[in-house]
């Protein structure tokens, strides 16, 4: 189970009515931005008018990257671009390239294999590139930690210019010039460009800064190294990014306009869609050991041509997506059938040969679906590799850190990490980094679900989105805006596009609301109609069949009035129970249940009959004399034990078959509730 902690943003209603006022905007967006921390005209113009790409020579090292490159160009000195194999390192190396070649340079591009070579500059390559007659590298989304490959490059006789937008360690690389806004000594103004947008800064410097003709002819590729980077789409990304969907929108070049027709389908070009379509199919090529397909296609002239390799990258994609499909049900399943590893405070789930390339989405997944830390760990007889994904409050980096005496290499930050050790210390490892959260973390901390503000349904129109759409571009930092539409009763489910996906009918104040809940079959939806639901929304104007209406999204729900931090405390304790850990007296009373709650559980599901139903609508259902989420899973598991009921689960929702008995069965033998009254002595 994942319960998100529901935040919703204070308001100042007058302040963001003064502000609308003040600015000419519609009243509606002034809401939105007094929320965002946008007060003043002056905020407001930095947000809409601001955010123009500053001078790229006030980013240190420019003028001597600039100098070396043209140098290479006018010497017919041979160049190559050594980039990355994710979204951002292809793009970046893509425009590079492409611009150099058509200054006439001779030119060549490398992008190191994920697997055995791994990120970042390697000495073989180096020198391979050497063997190529190289004279001068210039890096791209990469190089600043490289202090031994640039030595050797020097040792070779090769110049080397790093641009990166990676933080660097103490020491910087000793090559011919240094760009990345990171470093100490840089004082240019904005630093959270991706890799892409720091060579859209070298290029501009090279055209002695045209940053329009630049722009409009580069924007595409850097907006897509933006958005598939994840770095803030703010300040001068937010410009970047606006710029690139302009062309996007136009179709933009061959390769672009090829994926965009098969990988994204019809719809608006948004950072949104973007991230959801064109850019897991270029990381897809890295992923499946191709990265240079990617570089082929963004760099491909002609449309023939285009097609070709953009329906082979189609095909990585889509069987990245059916190997991760496969090692996530293998995860889950193992995660399901071991209670240790399903309640611990990390999960760390490891299995046989699972593919490198997708144990890091695999971990988002697990992550996403039981709210808490993980990591997802590929073994093979010598070596055992994983990746993890975190929950704010929680960092990994510093918890993998902890483990460092039984890990071979390490590294990461809060959020994400990575690991490799020797198989025989996987359980060790699973061990240790539990024992760190135990420490660190009495009580794990929750996935957030931030909420910009609650709406009436009454209000609810096409207007809305439309008035939003000056906040756009929407991603990392700028997120679109998430509504809570509460106390809403549930009046039809309606299974639609094969049954794969959810219309959810609602009522409230007599408006009737039809909501979509993606990717959630029927026997997934754990709650009944005649119920009332929070729920958490987004909202977009969708023009069909000629008439513009209003699409709400469901992302988040639960039963309304239902308070998760209450629920989240209950369910830590009992994941507590769970893991075997001892519990103190009072834990443990607040875990066990009396005779008459478990009758009227049993009650319950007997009305329900097979029906799916979640825990926490039977939370809802069976209100104050539940006595919380913790005791409501203590009943199940003891009406389970007991034979009374047989529970099959499906996502959150369970399916609850009542087993008829011949003779009276004595409930307070269950195992659990003897461990629990145990503790009590
Ligand atoms: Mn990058």
């Amino acid at each position: 189970m994942n319960i998100k902690k529901w935040e919703v943003a204070p308001l100042n209603k007058d302040r963001a009515a003064k502000l609308s006022e003040d600015c000419g905007l519609p009243a509606f967006l002034g809401i939105l931005l007094d929320i965002r921390g946008f007060h003043t005209w002056e905020d407001i113009e930095a947000l809409f008018g601001g955010g123009a790409l500053t001078d790229p020579y006030r980013m240190k090292d420019m003028k001597e990257a600039v100098g070396r490159i043209r140098r290479a160009i006018d010497d017919f000195e041979k160049i190559a671009v050594y980039g990355d194999y994710d979204a951002d390192g292809v793009t970046a190396t893509a425009m590079l390239f492409t611009y150099l070649q058509a200054m006439g340079a001779d030119v060549i591009y490398y992008i190191p294999q994920r697997e055995g070579e791994g990120y970042g500059m390697n000495q073989a390559a180096v020198r391979h590139l050497h063997g190529q007659g190289v004279g001068l590298i210039v890096t791209v989304d990469n190089g600043i930690s490289s202090l031994e490959e640039v030595e050797l490059a020097r040792e070779l006789h090769m110049d080397v210019v790093i641009t990166d937008h990676h933080r660097p360690h103490d020491r910087l690389p000793a090559c011919a010039a240094v760009v990345d806004a990171h470093r100490a000594d840089d004082e240019s103004p904005f630093k959270e460009l991706s890799g892409a947008g720091v060579v859209l800064k070298l290029l501009i410097a090279l055209e002695d800064g045209d940053a329009g003709q630049v722009v409009s002819e580069y924007g595409d590729l850097a907006a897509l190294g933006t958005i598939g980077d994840v770095v803030p789409v703010t300040g001068e990304n937010r410009a970047i990014v606006q710029a690139g969907l302009g062309l996007l929108k136009k179709g933009g070049r061959p390769g672009v306009a090829a994926l965009m027709e098969m990988g994204a389908g019809a719809g608006d070009v948004t950072a949104t869609s973007l991230a959801f379509s064109v850019i897991p199919c270029i990381n897809a090529t890295g992923r499946m050991g191709a990265p240079e397909r990617a570089v082929q296609l963004l760099t491909c002239e002609e449309d023939h041509a285009a097609r070709c390799l953009a329906s082979e990258i189609v095909e990585d994609n889509r069987r990245r997506r059916q190997i991760e499909g496969d090692i996530s049900a293998q995860a889950m399943a193992a995660i399901e059938a071991d209670p240790a590893l399903k309640y611990a405070r990390v999960i760390v789930v490891s299995g046989r040969g699972w593919h490198h390339g997708v144990v890091g989405i695999v971990a988002s997944r697990v992550t996403e679906r039981y709210g808490k830390p993980c990591f997802v760990i590929s073994e093979d007889e010598t070596e055992a590799r994983g990746s993890g994904r975190s929950v704010e409050g929680f960092s990994l980096f510093e918890a993998v850190s902890y483990c460092g005496e039984l890990l071979t290499r390490f590294g990461g930050h809060p959020m994400a990490a990575g690991a490799s050790m020797p198989p025989e210390n996987v359980e060790l490892f699973r061990r240790k980094i539990n024992e760190y959260a135990r420490k660190t973390c009495p009580m794990m901390p929750a996935q957030a679900l931030r909420m910009d503000v609650k709406l009436r349904p009454a209000i609810l129109s096409p207007e809305l989105p439309r008035a939003l759409a000056p906040l756009e571009p929407f991603g990392s930092g700028n997120p679109q805006p998430l509504f809570g539409l509460f106390g809403m009763e549930l009046r039809e489910i309606i299974p639609v596009g094969g049954g794969s996906h959810l219309r959810l009918v609602f009522l409230r104040d007599g408006v009737t609301v039809s909501c979509m809940r993606f990717r959630m079959e029927r026997e997934e939806f754990p709650y009944a109609p005649g119920e009332k639901l929070d729920l958490a929304v987004t909202l977009e104007a969708k023009v069909y069949r000629g008439e513009e209406q209003l699409s709400v999204i469901i992302k988040d729900m639960k039963p309304a009035g239902l308070k998760p931090e209450t629920c989240l405390e209950s369910f830590r304790l009992y994941e507590k129970l769970r893991r075997g850990e001892a519990l103190l007296k009072e834990e443990a009373a607040r875990l066990t249940p009396d005779r008459g709650q478990l009758a009227a559980l049993y009650r319950l599901l007997g009305a329900r009959r097979g029906k799916p139903w979640g825990p926490l609508a039977l939370l809802a259902a069976l209100g104050e004399e539940g006595g919380g989420l913790g005791r409501l899973l203590v009943s199940l598991d003891m009406l389970e034990e007991r034979g009374l009921i047989a529970c099959g689960h499906r996502g959150e929702a369970l399916a609850v078959t009542i087993v008829p008995t011949e003779h009276k069965v004595d409930i307070f033998a269950s195992p659990l509730y003897r461990k629990l009254t145990g503790a009590e002595e």
